[in-house]
């Protein structure tokens, strides 16, 4: 009795991370908390240049964050953050950031938003629907590396943790990918333009591994009625 119980445990443990096409699917996050996310898993552990691509609508006009990368030794280590301000965003790479001002972003709109770094350069630069933001140094030479931990719907101050609701994302998400690589300007308007693209290499929203937790829910896209 007893070994059986501990089998289901372990059988419900297994199935805790859901390994899913998402195609046509999207996260929604819908109330304020400091627990609710989603963690997303990588096999991938070592990032010369990294591309997040993903699609997102919310009514927050206050502090929030889009994707947060962290790894022990840089919690910040790749992360997307939407300041109160309209149009400003926070974009963090290896633990440095830097303000892109200026972005035409719309509450209750879906937005395409892309971002790129690479480690040679150390220049990251944000698209928001096709639409590019000046390009800015944040941090060169080294690589993101590490045991990866990457968060939706919830800001990192520790590795996986220390949650802010002040700084949690109410709203819906989908389509997040990403790459080792920068993608060239004519790849992310073919994902801002929803036409042919490469699924991302390091995360795929078509094969995404992912482990709710809280009240967070997959849901079908909302067509419009034509
Ligand atoms: C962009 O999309 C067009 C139309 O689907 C396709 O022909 C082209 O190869 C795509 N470009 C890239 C860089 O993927
Ligand atoms: C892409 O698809 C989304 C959701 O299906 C839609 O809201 C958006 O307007 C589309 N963008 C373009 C450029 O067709
Ligand atoms: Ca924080």
């Amino acid at each position: 009795m007893l070994l059986i119980t501990s089998f289901s445990i372990c059988i419900i443990h297994m199935f805790l991370y859901f390994f899913k096409d998402l195609s046509n699917k999207i996260f929604t996050f819908p109330e304020e908390t400091n627990t609710a996310h989603v963690r997303v898993t990588t096999s991938r552990q070592d990032l010369r240049a990294v591309t997040v691509c993903f699609r997102s609508f919310t009514d927050l006009n206050r502090d929030h964050s889009l994707f947060s990368l962290a790894t022990p030794s840089a919690i910040n280590n790749f992360l997307i953050f939407k300041k109160a301000a309209n149009g400003l965003f926070d974009l963090w790479a290896r633990g440095k950031a830097n303000k892109v001002e200026g972005i035409a972003y719309k509450l209750n709109t879906w937005h395409s938003i892309c971002s790129t770094w690479d480690s040679t350069s150390g220049l990251m630069q944000l698209w928001v629907n096709g639409v590019p933001s000046s390009k800015k140094f944040t941090n060169s030479g080294s690589n993101i590396n590490g045991p990866i931990i990457i968060v939706l719907g919830q800001e990192q101050d520790t590795h996986g943790g220390g949650f802010d609701i002040k700084q949690s994302f109410v709203g819906m998400m989908s389509d997040v990918h990403m790459w080792d690589h920068t993608l060239s300007p004519c790849d992310i308007q073919n994902y801002s333009n929803n036409r042919s693209f490469t699924p991302g290499n390091v995360l795929n929203w078509n094969a995404f591994e992912f482990q709710i937790v809280g009240r967070v829910l997959v849901e079908n896209k909302q067509e419009l009625c034509q």
